[in-house]
């Protein structure tokens, strides 16, 4: 049996105050209407009177990031102890843009990874190959490493999901196939089965230019168990209408 699936929203850094309420609770109230498990990730700031919003309907909190630290001289930084502490179950570590903004490697993936185990977060660890590595057909070689890398030994599919996000695919509009997707899943899963006792049940997202409108093509192929979305996923109706097109 394929785990639930999980749609989470990356807001990235958009929304305000009074926005991010509005769609949370768009959310709130909706989320008895899909299937799957929701969570919405917005911008540190705004966890807060998220998740007031959010309340006990379901819809799960995360942040975008943590440090690794549980607390100390970090100017500017967020431990996952505080994101824990808001209220949040996830965190995204290692998005792309994270790595190319912030020099984030593997090993700094991995610590932040762990660091959010230690709070009792569940990591949401993305890995992608980008356009010239998938050009040079290096695609699964590099995700594979940045798998091995960047993924802790020893978390189990309660404890753990994956996302995979090729860099050229995020916020482009461009898509790999289905068959593209299926083959890098189809590696990952293999890879998680030397680092996870349970690689089966480990939620494997896709993430990269996710619409209702090709959201159900993308979420029926194999070892796909749900989408990390960005930019549709600042509104509620396109939202649930990726949540609505997952089996
Ligand atoms: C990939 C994705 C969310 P978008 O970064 O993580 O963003 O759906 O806008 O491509």
């Amino acid at each position: 049996v394929a785990p639930r699936a999980l749609i989470a929203g990356n807001w990235k850094m958009n929304m305000d105050r009074v926005s991010s309420e509005v769609l949370a609770s768009a959310l709130a109230q909706n989320v008895g209407s899909v299937a799957v498990d929701l969570a919405v990730c917005p911008p540190s700031v705004y966890l807060s009177p998220v998740s007031v919003v959010l309340g006990s309907s379901g819809v799960a909190l995360g942040g975008q990031d943590c440090h690794t630290a549980q607390n100390g001289a970090h100017t500017g930084d967020v431990s996952p102890e505080m994101l824990a502490d808001l209220g949040c179950t996830y965190v995204i570590v290692g998005h792309s843009e994270r790595r190319a903004d912030h020099g984030e490697d593997d090993a700094a993936v991995r610590a932040k990874a762990e660091a959010a185990r230690r709070a009792g977060l569940i990591p949401i660890v993305c890995v992608g190959e980008t356009e010239a590595e998938r050009d040079a057909g290096k695609a699964l070689d590099v995700v594979e490493s940045q798998v091995r890398g960047s993924v802790p030994e020893g978390l189990t599919g309660a404890t753990l999901v994956v996302a995979y996000e090729p860099v050229w695919a995020i916020g482009t509009g461009r898509t790999p196939t289905a068959d593209d997707v299926a083959a890098v899943h189809a590696h990952i899963r293999k890879v998680l089965g030397d680092l996870c006792g349970d690689a089966a049940n480990v939620r494997l997202l896709y993430g990269g230019s996710v619409k209702p409108g090709n959201a159900k093509e993308l979420m029926s192929v194999a070892n796909v168990n749900g989408a990390l979305v960005g930019g549709a996923s600042l509104k509620a109706e396109d939202f649930l209408g990726i949540a609505k097109a997952t089996p």
